[in-house]
């Protein structure tokens, strides 16, 4: 579908929204349809079944292409679908190298389902190690998440790009891009592969679906996709759809303001004395600041840090916070606290949890687009709580 091209705040509120020919409508209905009157058998106006195509999905499909600078997205029932959906490209005895530090149901999906169908996964420090410690000749896939939940590493995407493509056998560069969002990063423009969202978080941004999406350039990968997707499902209902699509046309002024809030509450907690340190890409303590400069056009809504004492004082912590929700996920506008090794990283073995440094005192913010004072304060009282 073509698209008027505009700066990033133009593509949100437009791309893949046009006024309904019928009625002129400005908003995409919610096409609530399973099947499609066709007028021959094999002759229809291009949707025979939900589950292949819809157009309130189409419509969000064309918005997710444009945001992230890709010609093609699929729209997912959620981000462990994308995940399902790119494993599924994978045939026996292939090999994946995957950053270490990956979200905690990603890494359950390689551990537990797709270990048991014949695939082997490699977790590997990709900030400083080359991609040629962990490959073998049978490596078909480089799973990059950046930044990296919960601990925030960056990996550089065009320099694990360039080292894959220098592999014979050229494995496939996908990039979780999550927790950036392409408001503040485009893994497609430096070179990635594919694109996996949980629209959950950022993209929709209110807390209110569970969505995912993949986007590419490579009509042959979008076909081989969307031919999975089609054979097993994980579709979006279309009432999901129109709420994803409604969330996008906020999301650079959402972004904005998550960017300006975290940034200032990481500087906040890195003088407080109760903490032990503070991650934040927009700090100069991260050891991978320079990459993050270099590839991010921000640093993003998350934080995390290690809050002074052990699980109790993190427990205290966590129970004090009255603006902060103690919830899972990520990316709505109100702010949430989690804490990985009990929570969203449960699923992580504990000693490699423990390896990893996801420990008990470690905190994840996501902070949310409220007034920066408010929030403040409320970290303020509960680390003195926490003691
Ligand atoms: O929850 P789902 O929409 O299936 O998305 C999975 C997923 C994929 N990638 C990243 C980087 C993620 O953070 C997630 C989901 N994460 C959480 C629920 C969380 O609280 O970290």
């Amino acid at each position: 579908m073509e698209e008027k091209k505009g700066h990033f705040e133009t593509t949100v509120v437009h791309a893949g929204v046009k006024p309904d020919p019928t009625t002129g409508a400005i908003m995409t209905p919610i096409y609530a349809t399973s099947t499609y009157v066709q007028i021959s058998p094999g002759k229809h106006l291009g949707y025979d079944y939900s589950r292949t195509a819809n157009p309130t999905r189409t419509a969000l499909e064309s918005s997710l292409a444009a945001i992230e600078g890709g010609n093609y997205a699929l729209a997912l029932s959620s981000g462990c679908t994308g995940t399902d959906i790119l494993m599924h490209l994978m045939e026996v005895g292939d090999h994946v190298v995957s950053v270490d530090d990956v979200y905690g149901g990603t890494s359950r999906l390689f551990r537990s389902i797709w270990s048991r169908h014949g695939l082997a996964v490699t977790f590997g420090d990709l900030t400083n190690q080359p991609l040629s410690d962990f490959v073998t000749p049978k490596t078909k896939m480089i799973w990059i998440e950046t930044p990296t939940n919960p601990l925030l590493k960056i990996i550089d995407i065009e320099k694990v790009v360039a080292q894959a493509k220098k592999l014979p056998h050229r494995p496939i560069v996908v990039v979780d891009n999550t927790f950036a969002s392409p408001y503040f990063q485009r893994p497609l423009e430096l070179g990635a592969d594919v694109v996996l969202h949980s629209t959950t978080k950022y993209i929709n941004g209110h807390s209110d679906v569970v969505g995912g999406a993949l986007v590419t350039n490579d009509k042959g990968l979008l076909e081989q996709l969307h031919h999975i997707q089609n054979s097993i499902g994980g579709i979006p209902g279309p009432f999901d759809a129109f709420l994803v699509l409604r969330g996008i046309k906020t999301l650079a002024l959402r972004m904005q303001r998550h960017g300006e809030n975290a940034f200032e509450l990481a500087k906040f907690l890195e003088k407080h004395p109760l903490v032990d340190r503070v991650i934040y890409p927009g700090l100069e303590s991260h050891p991978q600041h320079a990459v993050a400069c270099k590839q991010m056009k921000g640093f993003g809504g998350m934080i995390t840090f290690f809050v002074k004492g052990n699980i109790e004082n993190a427990r205290r912590f966590l129970e004090s916070v009255k603006i902060f929700a103690l919830a899972e996920s990520l990316g709505g506008v109100e702010s949430l606290v989690d804490h990985p090794a009990i929570m969203t990283h449960a699923s992580i073995p504990p000693e490699t949890r423990k390896s990893l440094g996801i420990g008990d005192n470690l905190i994840r913010l996501s902070v949310g687009i409220e007034a920066l004072a408010d929030l403040k304060d409320d970290l303020e009282n509960a680390l003195k709580r926490s003691q």
